[in-house]
């Protein structure tokens, strides 16, 4: 065999017989080294990211780290889930040291933007604030509070401030988990207060109210009849019921409405213990009113909390959050159950079809279940 055939790992010292010989190759212009396909099925490999290096950031107060890491406790892929809980799970000791103070009230009552003279007002006293949103049409609308983010334009600017969208619900627990674990990755961040907003509509203010220290109504100027038409239960809620636009020529009439709610609520069992929830006014485009509003929750805060109501409700909150969590997952376990699913259709239908009765057919399919 002829020399200039022999291949380049062809061992010197065997003999001259071998079994395969050098072919020269076909150029493509690929030098072998584009291993990156730009594909939809590309298997993306080490997408999780270095836990270590998520605690560090956040501990150290880097933003850009802080909300890489609620974006993974957002997401509904199980892969993240798990990874999302093991990271709280580091951070748990450096969480719990925040004020955590809700903000409901109706559409257009001026939340946001309070919130922006609030928030604004906290930072000028050097303190770091961290806005939450619990939106619960975001699973439909792809999170309506995202364009809050303009409504509070100087808040996102500063860089004591932290603002964050709303969630959108997913199958691992929903918008209260997430909003919830959120928090805690805000507090392990360093954020001295953190704002929860909610739009008083539907059931978010409960779910709100159930994992704040202090919860305020922001409602607008009234006739008294309205009020008295108020859903009680929610101003039964409130720690401090708020009457925003106090300014301009609305400024008369929302003293006056404030004084109708304080009627009011001298009747109203209080949402705190040893609290007597009463009713201010602000103007949040004026910054009138706010400071006052601040002094309010810190004497909230040292009341509460030399009367260990504060943890108590604490406490009350944790228990409160394993119970959620384990209704939601139930309902997931059992609608997803792979015998259930395909299943639950056709039982409706029977019993829409008057075949058999609800109790019955609820009966056979958690049999079916727990099978
Ligand atoms: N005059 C006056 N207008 C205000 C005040 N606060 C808010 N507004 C106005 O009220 C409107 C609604 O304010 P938002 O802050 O968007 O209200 P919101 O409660 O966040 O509304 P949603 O997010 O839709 O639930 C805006 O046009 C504000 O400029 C205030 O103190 N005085
Ligand atoms: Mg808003």
């Amino acid at each position: 065999m002829a020399e200039d055939k022999k291949p380049e790992w062809f061992d010197e010292e065997k003999s001259d017989n071998f079994t395969s010989i050098v072919r020269a190759g076909v150029n493509t212009g690929d030098n072998g080294l584009k291993l990156e396909k730009k594909g939809r099925f590309q298997k993306k490999s080490g997408s999780l990211p270095d836990l270590n290096v998520l605690e560090e950031g956040i501990l150290n107060g880097s933003r850009s780290v802080l909300a890489r890491a609620i974006t993974l406790i957002e997401s509904n892929a199980e892969q993240h889930f798990r990874h999302a809980q093991e990271l709280l799970h580091m951070l748990l000791p450096q969480s719990g040291r925040s004020l955590r103070v809700g903000i409901t009230g109706v559409p257009g009552a001026g939340k946001s933007t309070f919130i922006e003279s609030f928030g604004t007002y906290l930072c000028d006293l050097g303190l770091k604030v961290a806005v939450l949103a619990v939106d619960p049409s975001s699973s439909i609308s792809g999170g309506s509070i995202l364009g809050d983010k303009t409504r509070m334009e100087q808040l996102s600017r500063n860089p004591r401030a932290f603002i964050r969208p709303s969630p959108s619900a997913g199958k691992l627990g929903g918008v209260h988990r997430k909003t919830r674990e959120t928090m805690l990755l805000c507090e392990a961040a360093g954020f001295d207060v953190i704002l929860v907003e909610t739009v008083g509509v539907g059931q978010s203010e409960v779910i709100v109210r159930d994992m704040v220290d202090f919860f305020m109504l922001l409602t607008l100027t009234g006739a008294g009849d309205e009020l008295q038409g108020m859903k009680k239960g929610i101003m039964e809620l409130a720690d401090a019921v708020i009457v925003n636009k106090a300014d301009g020529s609305n400024k008369k009439l929302a003293e006056k409405t404030k004084a109708e709610y304080n009627r009011i609520l001298h009747f109203l069992q209080p949402a705190t213990k040893g609290w007597q929830t009463k009713a201010y006014t602000c103007s949040s485009v004026l910054n009138e009113g706010i400071p006052e509003i601040w002094k309010v929750i810190r004497t909230f805060e040292d009341t509460a909390k030399a009367a260990d109501v504060f943890e108590e409700r604490r406490r009350l909150q944790t228990k409160q959050w394993i119970h959620s969590m384990i209704l939601d997952q139930l309902q997931f376990s059992f609608f997803y159950h792979p015998a259930i699913k395909p299943l639950l259709p056709k039982i409706e239908n029977e019993v829409i079809a008057g075949n058999r009765t609800v109790t019955a057919a609820v009966e056979e399919l958690f049999n079916i279940y727990s099978k």
